[in-house]
This record gives C-alpha cells, sequence and structure tokens, in this order.
C-alpha cells in the first residue's frame, strides 16, 4: 500500500516537472511587500524619477503589497537598446522593462521574457483603453504576444480629406464619392468659379511633395489618389501582396489618374514647388478645393485665423477619400512607433505577473490615471468644469503639475496614456473662431479623420531604403512623367518600370519583403 502510493506521488512528481515549473502564489501585504522592478521611460528625462515619499508609492504598497521599484531608461534608443540587451546578456532583467523593436525580438529569441497572453484578460479595462489588433500583432511572434505595446505619445491617422463645403453648396454640389465624382468636382472648382469673384482662380486640388521612407514617389498629398487603387504609401505590408507599390500593375492607373488632373489644370500647377508652408498659405488664400491635411494646421486657432478673416463665410468639411475602380478608399498609410512593455520569465517563475497585471490595471483606474498622468488631484491640479486636470484654481501654485519643479511626479505619464480626449483636449481646446463665430476644436476634427479608411504600414518605415540614384530615378521618373518631359503610356511605363528594375527596384523589393518577414511585420 505504502509502495504504491509512493510510486503513484514519484509519477505525479514527475508529470508535473515535465509539464511546468510550479510557480508560487503569491500574497504580500504592506508590510511584507514584495519588490516589483520597473525599468521605464520617462516623460521628461532631465528631470528625475518621482521622490521616495511619491504617494503612489505608498497607494501601490498598501493596496497590492508591492514594493515599486522604478529605474529610468535613457532616452537615447540605441543606448536604452545596449542597456537592455546588456541586462539580457548578464541575466538580470528587472520585472518590467519598456523594450523597443530589436530588444524585444531579441528577448523573445532568448526566451527571457514571458508570453502575456492571459494576462490582458486580468486587465480588460486597461487592455480596452490602451490595445488593439494592432499592438497585440507587434509583439506576436509564432502565435504568442511576449508585451504590451503602446504607441507613447504620438498620434496615428491625424490627417484628413477636407473640401470647400461653400463652394459644393455654392455649386450646387454632393459631396464626391468615387474617384470619377472627384474628378467632377475638381473639374467644376477649376471652371466654375465657386469661389464666385468673376476670375479663373481657382483649382480642384491642392497639394506639395511631402516625401518621406514609407510614403515615396509623390508622396503624402497625394495618397488619397493613389488609395483609390489600394497603392497608398511605399510599402504594401500585407502577406499577400507584399512589396514595391509602384511595381504593382494598378499603380499606372493610379499615375494615370494624376496626369488627368495635371493635364486638365485641375491641380494647383505650383503644387511641384511649393514646401509646406507654401502649400498652407495657398489653401488660406482660397486657391483649391480639396486637399489632404493635418488635423492641427488646419483646425487650431492660429492655424485657422487667416482663413477665417478672409472667408467668413467659407467652410471646410472632412470627407471619405475617394473610392476607386475595385471599390478601394484610404486616406493614406500610417505607421506606430511602438514600445512594449515586456514581463521577464524570471518574474513570471517568481509568482509575481497576476501581481504586475493587477498593478496596471490599477495604473488606468481614477485613482491611478490621473496620478500618473496629472499629480495628486487638489495639490497638483484639480478638475475644470469638464472634468479636465487643470493647473489653474490649485492652492499653492508652486505645486501644478506643469511646473519644471514637479516634472518628476508625472514621470510614468506612458505607462497610463492611450492619447484620450482628456489628455488632448489641452493641446486642442474647443474655440470660437474670430469672424465667423464657428465652434472649431482641432481635437473634433482629429476624431473624424481618425474613422476614415486608412492603411497600416506598420514597420514600413523600418524597411531598407533605396540606393540614392535608384530613389532619384523613381522619384524623378515621376515627375517626369508628370511634367510631360516623358509621355505616360502602357509601353513608356513598362520601359520605365524595366529600368528602375535594372537599377536595382527589384533587389530593393525583395530585400524589403525579406526584412519585413524576418520582423514580423507583414500582416
Ligand atoms: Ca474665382
Amino acid at each position: 500500500m505504502k509502495h504504491r502510493s509512493f510510486i503513484v506521488a514519484l509519477s505525479l512528481s514527475l508529470v508535473f516537472s515535465a509539464c511546468r515549473e510550479k510557480i508560487p502564489e503569491l500574497h504580500p501585504t504592506a508590510d511584507k511587500p514584495v519588490t516589483i522592478s520597473l525599468w521605464y521611460d520617462a516623460t521628461v528625462t532631465e528631470a528625475s524619477s518621482p521622490p521616495a515619499d511619491w504617494i503612489a508609492y505608498k497607494i501601490i504598497r498598501e493596496k497590492f503589497g508591492i514594493n515599486l521599484e522604478l529605474t529610468m531608461l535613457p532616452v537615447n534608443p540605441t543606448e536604452k537598446n545596449i542597456m537592455v540587451n546588456a541586462a539580457a546578456e548578464g541575466n538580470n532583467l528587472p520585472d518590467m522593462v519598456v523594450v523597443n523593436r530589436e530588444p524585444l525580438l531579441n528577448l523573445i529569441e532568448k526566451d527571457l521574457i514571458m508570453p502575456v497572453d492571459d494576462l490582458y484578460p486580468l486587465m480588460p479595462r486597461r487592455t480596452e483603453k490602451m490595445y488593439n489588433e494592432n499592438s497585440r500583432r507587434f509583439a506576436t511572434v509564432k502565435g504568442k504576444c511576449y508585451g504590451f505595446s503602446t504607441p507613447g505619445g504620438r498620434i496615428q491617422k491625424n490627417e484628413g480629406v477636407l473640401i470647400r463645403k461653400d463652394w459644393l453648396d455654392k455649386l450646387g454640389l454632393a459631396v464626391p464619392k468615387t474617384m470619377e465624382d472627384y474628378l467632377n468636382v475638381m473639374r467644376a472648382f477649376t471652371r466654375n468659379d465657386p469661389d464666385g469673384n468673376g476670375k479663373n482662380d481657382t483649382y480642384g486640388y491642392g497639394a506639395f511633395i511631402e516625401i518621406n521612407s514609407y510614403e515615396e514617389g509623390l508622396g503624402r498629398r497625394l495618397d488619397p489618389i493613389f488609395g483609390a487603387y489600394g497603392l497608398a504609401g511605399t510599402w504594401n505590408m500585407t502577406e499577400k501582396e507584399a512589396g514595391l507599390n509602384v511595381r504593382k500593375p494598378a499603380y499606372y492607373e493610379a499615375l494615370s489618374t494624376v496626369m488627368t488632373m495635371q493635364n486638365e489644370g485641375l491641380i494647383d500647377p505650383n503644387w511641384l514647388g511649393y514646401k509646406k508652408d507654401d502649400f498652407r498659405a495657398a489653401w488660406k488664400q482660397g486657391r483649391f478645393g480639396i486637399m489632404r491635411e493635418q488635423h492641427s494646421a488646419y483646425a487650431s486657432e492660429s492655424n485657422y485665423a487667416p482663413f477665417d478673416r478672409k472667408f467668413p463665410e467659407g467652410q471646410w468639411i472632412v470627407i471619405d477619400p475617394p473610392v476607386g475602380p475595385q471599390g478601394k478608399s484610404a486616406v493614406g498609410v500610417y505607421t506606430v512607433p511602438y514600445t512594449t512593455l515586456v514581463i521577464s520569465k524570471q518574474a513570471q517563475k517568481e509568482g509575481k505577473a497576476p501581481l504586475i497585471a493587477a498593478l496596471l490595471e490599477w495604473m488606468v483606474s481614477d485613482e491611478g490615471y490621473y496620478l500618473f498622468g496629472w499629480g495628486q488631484e487638489g495639490v497638483n491640479f484639480v478638475f475644470n468644469e469638464n472634468h479636465i486636470p487643470v493647473a489653474e484654481g490649485i492652492p499653492e501654485p508652486a505645486k501644478a503639475f506643469t511646473k519644471a519643479a514637479q516634472q518628476p511626479l508625472t514621470q510614468l505619464r506612458s505607462m497610463v496614456f492611450w492619447n484620450s480626449d482628456i489628455e488632448l483636449s489641452s493641446r486642442y481646446p474647443t474655440y470660437t473662431t474670430e469672424f465667423s463665430h464657428k465652434t472649431m476644436s482641432a481635437l473634433v476634427t482629429l476624431r473624424e479623420m481618425q474613422q476614415k479608411a486608412w492603411v497600416s504600414a506598420i514597420g514600413s518605415d523600418t524597411l531598407p531604403l533605396p540606393a540614392t540614384e535608384l530613389k532619384l530615378f523613381y522619384e524623378q521618373g515621376l515627375l517626369e512623367f508628370i511634367t510631360g518631359k516623358q509621355k505616360l503610356t502602357k509601353e513608356s511605363w513598362t520601359q520605365w518600370l524595366d529600368e528602375f528594375d535594372r537599377m536595382g527596384g527589384k533587389a530593393w523589393e525583395e530585400a524589403g519583403i525579406e526584412k519585413a518577414r524576418q520582423s514580423n511585420y507583414l500582416y
């Protein structure tokens, strides 16, 4: 009997250790706390970490029995990566650390951080506010998600297609939907004196060449046109069609549409010479009626004021980008500069994972959110009538969260911020325009723009760049077609693409796809 139970116990323990090491269940208290270490991205690296008497330390200890130990990460990404990779090498990672892409992949490969899929459901409020499919995909390798990714302070999808509503009304036109509708409205805006001044001085579309590595060719201001053909941005980042958009068959069609705009004089001809400021001055002078513009450059008080003065009856509205022949449509592409909060395997083994999840969830509760974002209510901030934290009206003005001396108190803001209306409304306040007395807000405009169709190109800004000569050939080649130096026909386009490939275009595409695949960016 004794013998038998020994065998059972032995085989059970074998099964157990084969499956997993036993993870202890922790029940720490304020008197017997567990230390949890966090290397974090500071809000202001010139300021110090929170002081030893920071109220959040006390709350966290009393509520969770956690002794939170903070270390500020360097602001320089290279230094930061070195610090994290060195800790990985020496096997002394903190319990939690915020990492960039490269160390993230390194830590996953070395099996030093835990998959966190099971932790998301433990933090429902945080998950709903701060994470989405993109962010989870960013940290997912071979079906497992290894961290909590957030875009920091950067705002995505912050541009949109705007149209002069007063011009549409004047000419009795509906809001355009298809690419054909758009071209017809552009024709009317160019030819039918939409501003009613009796002069032939307006154009349908306004733009300038604004290029970067992930918005090559004619750049982002023309992307609503290319988006109608499924070709916004430099790269297609889908698993199925990964590659350079310029090498896709539909590119010829998209470019032909731009040629129509150019040849019929529907686009402000100065677009090829405009810089950003010229473009912005031009829409404020009423030169064109459709454009892609950034929410704040359009709608913030000081940016809108010159237009308001000149055209008190004028009105722009945000509309859907044109829908192309295959039903495609996009304002453009967006990337997200994610950083990822990861939890070490060691912390998991010590049983800290559920505690960490509870702590992270608390951080976005009303108590944690305002404390991390603005400090203590009634000390560092008060709520205004819209429940927005403000500094005006606190008892001791020197303690305002806006003062440099108080910056250590909000160093962990990035642990809780998610570009909510509360965070952005002080940056983009609602105001009344001086001349037309319209109520405007760059935040309302932003939210409208974010609702429109966009294409994810996350990671495309990290892909290999074309060689200088190839880049020049690419950009100038398109301009030669646009300006009529080279006539755009099926034949001339095919020839140009052949030359593009011969100069390294195809090799560039292959290198890009390879890198995107290795980095797990394709979707
Ligand atoms: Ca006119």
